[in-house]
C-alpha cells in the first residue's frame, strides 16, 4: 500500500487549525495556487476558513446596518463615485431627525449595529460636535452599537466621537504600499490616515482596517497589508474587489470574478481566526453574499433601509430599493450557508468582551 501524498497546502492548513503562524511564503502559495488550477484547492482553503469561523462564532452571523448620511466630500480619490470632482452622484446631507428614524428602523429590522458613514463632508469634518451627536441620538434611540466612519477627522473630533459612545472607527487604507496609495487616495496624507485610527484605538474604539484588491496590488501587497493589520490591532478586517466607477479615473483591473476577494477573504479568516470579517452586499450585492459567507465572512454589511433614499458606496443603488439589502432579503442565503442572524445581545456581548481585552490599546 502506498501512503497517500501529503499536499504542500494540507501541512499549511493544519497549521492555521492549530492557530501556528504561517510564513509569508505560504501566504503567497496559498494565494497563488498549486499552478494545477484545481478548484479544489481554494475549496480546501475556504473549508479550513468556515471552521476556524465556526471554532469562534458557531453558526452566527452578524449584520450591520449602512446608513450613509452625507455623500458630500472634499477628497478626490480616484475609485470613488463619490469623488469631489464626480458631479454625477446624488449630493445628499439627511437631518439628524432622519438619521435616528433610519436608524430605528433599521434595528427594528434586525441588524446588530449602525454604521454611520459619510464622505469627508466639511459640514462635520470642521464641526465634528454635529457627528456627535448624531452618534448619542442614534445609541440613545437604538440602544445598539455604532460604528464611525467618517473619513479622517482631527483629533479633538475623533475625541467627540469617542465621547459620544462610539464602539468602533472604520477607516480603510485601501492598501499599505506607499505607491499604489498615492495613486489611490490622491492628495492625502498615508500616516495621518495610520494615526488617525491608532488614536482612536488609543481612546477605546475598535478598529476596523479595509483593502481594495483589483487596483495593481500583489500578493506581496496584500501579505505587508496583513501584517500592518495586525500591527494595529485590527478587530474587523475587510477587503472588496475594486467595482469601476463613471466619473472615477482608476480603471482598475476588472473583477476577476471576484477570485482574489474570496481568497483575501480566507486569508484573513486564516490570520485572523477571531476577528469579524464583513461580506459586504456592496460589491455584488445579493448575489455574491453566499460566495463571501462560504470563504469566512461572519459578517453581512451594508443592509440598507429601502426607498428611503440612501446610497450605497461602490454599487450606489443596486439591490437597494429592491429590498434585497434588507435582512429579510439575505435570509434565504443564510440559510443556504447553514448560517443564522445572531441575537443582538451577541454582538453586544462580542463588542464588550474585545474591548475589555484591551484589543484596540
Ligand atoms: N469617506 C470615508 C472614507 O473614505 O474613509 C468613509 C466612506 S467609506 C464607506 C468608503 C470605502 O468604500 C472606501 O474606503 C473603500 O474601501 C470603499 N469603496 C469606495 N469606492 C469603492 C469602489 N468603487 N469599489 C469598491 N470599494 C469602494
Ligand atoms: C460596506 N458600503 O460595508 C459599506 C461601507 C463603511 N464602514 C462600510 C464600505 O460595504
Ligand atoms: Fe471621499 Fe471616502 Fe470617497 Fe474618498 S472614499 S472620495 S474620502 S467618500
Amino acid at each position: 500500500m502506498t501512503e497517500p501524498l501529503l499536499r504542500k497546502e494540507d501541512g499549511i492548513l493544519e497549521k492555521c487549525l492549530r492557530e501556528q503562524e504561517i510564513s509569508d511564503e505560504e501566504i503567497d502559495f496559498l494565494m497563488t495556487g498549486d499552478g494545477s488550477g484545481d478548484r479544489d484547492f481554494y475549496e480546501r482553503i475556504f473549508e479550513t476558513a468556515r471552521s476556524l469561523r465556526d471554532k469562534y462564532f458557531g453558526n452566527k452571523v452578524f449584520l450591520y446596518g449602512f446608513v450613509y448620511f452625507s455623500t458630500y466630500c472634499r477628497n478626490n480619490c480616484s475609485f470613488c463615485y463619490y469623488r469631489r470632482e464626480n458631479g454625477k452622484p446624488p449630493r445628499y446631507r439627511k437631518s439628524k431627525e432622519e438619521i435616528v428614524a433610519t436608524a430605528v428602523k433599521l434595528r427594528d429590522s434586525g441588524v446588530h449595529l449602525i454604521d454611520l458613514t459619510t464622505g469627508e463632508d466639511p459640514y462635520y469634518v470642521h464641526k465634528p460636535e454635529r457627528f456627535a451627536e448624531i452618534v448619542k441620538e442614534v445609541k440613545e434611540a437604538t440602544g445598539l452599537p455604532v460604528m464611525v466612519s467618517p473619513g479622517v477627522f482631527p483629533d479633538d473630533g475623533i475625541q467627540l466621537l469617542a465621547r459620544a459612545g462610539a464602539d468602533w472607527y472604520a477607516l480603510y487604507q485601501e492598501t499599505h504600499s506607499r505607491d499604489l496609495y498615492e495613486r489611490l487616495r490622491l492628495n492625502q496624507s498615508y500616516e495621518r490616515r495610520m494615526e488617525a485610527k491608532a488614536y482612536a484605538g488609543s481612546l477605546g474604539m475598535l478598529v476596523e482596517e479595509g483593502l481594495l484588491t483589483g487596483i495593481g496590488d500583489r500578493n506581496e501587497d496584500r501579505i505587508h497589508s496583513f501584517r500592518q493589520m495586525r500591527e494595529i490591532k485590527a478587530s474587523q478586517v475587510r477587503v472588496m474587489t475594486y467595482v469601476p466607477q463613471e466619473g472615477a479615473p482608476l480603471k482598475g483591473e476588472g473583477l476577476q470574478g471576484f477570485d482574489r476577494e474570496l481568497i483575501t477573504i480566507a486569508l484573513l479568516r486564516l490570520l485572523f481566526p477571531d476577528a469579524l470579517i464583513p461580506a459586504s452586499l456592496d460589491v455584488e450585492g445579493i448575489a455574491g453574499l453566499e460566495k463571501r459567507l462560504q470563504a469566512g465572512a461572519n459578517v453581512v454589511t451594508s443592509i440598507i433601509p429601502p426607498k428611503d433614499g440612501y446610497a450605497g458606496v461602490a454599487n450606489s443603488v443596486r439591490d437597494v430599493d429592491e429590498g434585497y439589502r434588507t435582512v429579510e432579503g439575505i435570509q434565504d442565503t443564510l440559510k443556504a450557508c447553514g448560517l443564522v442572524n445572531a441575537r443582538q445581545e451577541d454582538y453586544g456581548e462580542w463588542v464588550g468582551n474585545r474591548k475589555a481585552k484591551g484589543f484596540n490599546l
